[in-house]
């Protein structure tokens, strides 16, 4: 029987990421754009999340540039580009999260002057992209009412590494068998400084305290030496 070795490399690997994430986080914060990774399931509503708030900043003329991570498919990038939006995508053809040095590969292509906020949206699922830094200075985690109110409890790391959690389709919230106090219990046990935001992208119930909550932070970023 051959001799099997065991090759210790996860470690590396994320150890280079970090360094990687350290540079474009340098890079953007240096031109002080704001670099927004948002996180959650399939289907959440990261997109729609995503349009809510890029309504807001365009009021105000901030100028938005959005990266798309997805397996496969570039949906969500030409549903951006068809509202006016600079979008690129990433296609990972397998990988469960986005890393840094995919971040690092779209940084020339950027438009954006300074002051501005770029959104990535990561690959939907509550696991693999907690793991990695890609650069960002705030993590949003889009969930869903229909999801179910266990998900803190089953993906904990989730909801401990972010600065929001988001609970979208509140509309759908006579539909649905959501234990809301078992939900908010579960996020406090592990997260007790993140905002909760209740809202429906569809209805726009909820909308504005979170779009209010996101540019008090983009303000502080601004304000940071
Ligand atoms: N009822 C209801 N449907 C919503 C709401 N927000 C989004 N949806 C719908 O949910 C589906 C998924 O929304 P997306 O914004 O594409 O979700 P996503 O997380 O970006 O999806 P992936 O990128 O495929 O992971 C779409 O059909 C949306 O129209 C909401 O607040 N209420
Ligand atoms: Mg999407």
């Amino acid at each position: 029987m051959p001799e099997t070795k065991t090759i210790e490399i996860k470690e590396d690997i994320i150890v280079d990421q970090k360094d990687i994430a350290g540079k474009v986080n340098k890079i953007l914060s240096d031109k002080k754009i704001y670099a927004v990774n948002v996180m959650g399931g399939a289907g959440s509503g990261k997109t729609s999340t995503i349009i809510e708030i890029i309504k807001t900043l365009r009021e105000r003329n901030i100028h938005v540039a959005v990266i798309e991570g997805d397996l496969e498919s570039d949906i969500d990038t030409k549903t951006l580009q068809k509202l006016g939006v600079e979008a690129y995508q990433i296609n990972t053809f397998g990988n469960c999260h986005l890393n840094a040095v995919m971040i690092e590969t779209i940084l020339n292509k950027l438009s954006m002057t300074e002051k501005s906020v770029l959104f990535i949206e990561n690959i939907g699922n509550l696991v693999c992209p907690v793991e990695f830094d890609i650069g960002e200075h705030l993590r949003i985690l889009i969930t869903s009412i229909t999801d179910g109110s266990d998900k803190p409890y089953k993906y904990p790391y989730a909801y401990q590494k972010t600065n929001a959690v988001i609970l979208n389709k509140y509309d759908l919230k006579d539909h649905i068998d959501f234990d809301s106090s078992f939900y908010d219990k579960g996020i406090k046990a592990i997260n007790c400084v993140a905002p909760l935001f209740r809202l429906s992208c569809r209805t726009k119930d909820g909308i504005k305290e979170m779009t209010d909550w996101f540019i008090d932070k983009f303000t502080i970023f601004l304000n940071s030496k």
